[in-house]
């Protein structure tokens, strides 16, 4: 089981150039990728938060180039904020503290890669959708975070995991997986796999019409889901993008896509009753409409088509990644019960037939916008 293995939290931190007196350091936030915690000290009888984070190496073999770019994104973001004089710029972008010896990532003896946010105060990220303003808001900020890197200076982006969003690729891996069969899993996911092989073809559709050039690359998010945006507490902005590890060349599809399996439905990602699960139309309605009112201005004709099916996408591929890590006896995701891949993977593919069902409707409303 890909579970959580215990650092000493406070011996990092100590290695960044934080002031004052350390209190405490505990685990943070619901992220299946990456061990974030949240680390408090006392600065002259104020309470100072920040996130201290170790990136998961066995998902991104290459760290040094997953915290360049990280810090590169930051940089950018920094920059452009204080350009236009943005107020509260501080809790608009990520920011990384060097460390003590004025480097921007720490590594330690075992080769574990750290980094350190200021901790944006007064916002947080969402498990569940709760209203539309939220997912109108969330996908805002998602367009913005793409406009913001059109311009960023320097070499491309690395690549922090090849083929992330090569949905092709994906299928492949889980034909692989199924055919390995590693814990005799296979038997009982009969229905499932058959889920899958009549949706087969449609894991080609954004990398065909990329490859014959219908569809631009552009430097997205990659990991749009609802909680890697934090919405401020008093305004309900989309105020700041988090979780910036993906960010990488890749379509601006995959994060209206992630934003349609992760800010549509009220039930959780993974809700054992999948009866619960719905794509509601209203909050689709708002993610377009957020989306548009940032990235519209860029999106050409052929992006804006398939919006909705992007939705389908991404929804699928997630839940055939769930279906592959349970095969491969549940290494990727950080799971918490046994047979927690097999249910994230029922809520996922309940959420593409529900998708299904109306995607006539979400094609009508995206033409009209
Ligand atoms: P993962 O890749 O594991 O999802 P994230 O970078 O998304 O890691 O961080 C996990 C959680 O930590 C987020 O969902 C969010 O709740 C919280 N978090 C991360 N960075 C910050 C920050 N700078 N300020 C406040 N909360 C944060
Ligand atoms: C992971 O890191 P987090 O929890 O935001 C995963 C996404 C999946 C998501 C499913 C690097 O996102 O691709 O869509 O879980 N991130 C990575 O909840 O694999
Ligand atoms: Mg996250």
């Amino acid at each position: 089981m890909a579970s959580e293995k215990k650092y000493n939290v406070k011996a990092v931190a100590s290695q960044f150039a934080i002031y004052g007196d350390f209190v405490d350091a505990f685990p943070y936030g619901s992220g299946h990728i990456n061990d974030t915690y949240c680390a408090v000290y006392d600065q002259g009888a104020t309470r100072v938060r920040y996130i201290i984070q170790r990136a998961n190496t066995n998902i991104f073999k290459n760290p040094e180039g997953l915290m360049d770019n990280v810090a590169r994104i930051c940089d950018h973001s920094i920059a452009k904020l204080k350009e236009v004089n943005a107020p509260d710029a501080s809790r608009r972008s990520l920011t990384m503290l060097p460390t003590r010896d004025g480097k921007k990532w720490y590594v330690d003896a075992e080769g574990n890669y750290w980094r350190c946010y200021i901790f944006i105060e007064r916002a947080r990220g969402y498990d569940v959708i709760e209203t539309t303003e939220q997912a109108y808001q969330a996908a805002r900020a998602f367009g913005n975070f793409q406009k913001l890197l059109v311009d960023i200076p320097g070499e491309r982006l690395t690549e922090t995991i090849p083929n992330f969003h090569n949905t092709r690729q994906r299928f492949e891996n889980f034909q692989k997986s199924l055919a390995a069969d590693k814990m005799n899993r296979a038997a009982g996911i009969k229905k499932e796999i058959e889920f899958l092989m009549a949706r087969e073809a449609d894991c080609s559709i954004v990398l065909d019409a990329m490859a014959k050039g219908e569809i631009p690359e552009r430097i997205a998010h990659q990991d749009t889901k609802l909680n890697n945006v934090l919405i401020d507490d008093y305004t309900a902005e989309g105020i700041c993008v988090i979780d910036l590890d993906t960010s990488m060349p890749g379509s601006a599809l995959y994060d209206f896509g992630d934003m349609v399996r992760t800010s549509t439905s009220p039930a959780k990602e993974d809700e054992q009753d999948v009866s619960k699960v719905a794509m509601q139309f209203k909050y689709f309605e708002a993610l377009a409409k957020g989306y548009i009112s940032s990235a519209g201005e860029f999106l050409n004709a052929k992006e804006r088509e398939l919006l909705p099916f992007s939705g389908k996408l991404l929804t699928l591929e997630c839940g055939m990644r769930f279906l592959t890590d349970y095969l491969d006896g549940d290494v990727y995701f950080k799971t918490h019960y046994e047979d927690h891949n097999l249910v994230r993977a029922h809520t996922q593919f309940r959420l593409v037939e529900c998708i299904e069902e109306q995607m006539d409707a979400m094609n009508k409303l995206v033409a009209s916008l």
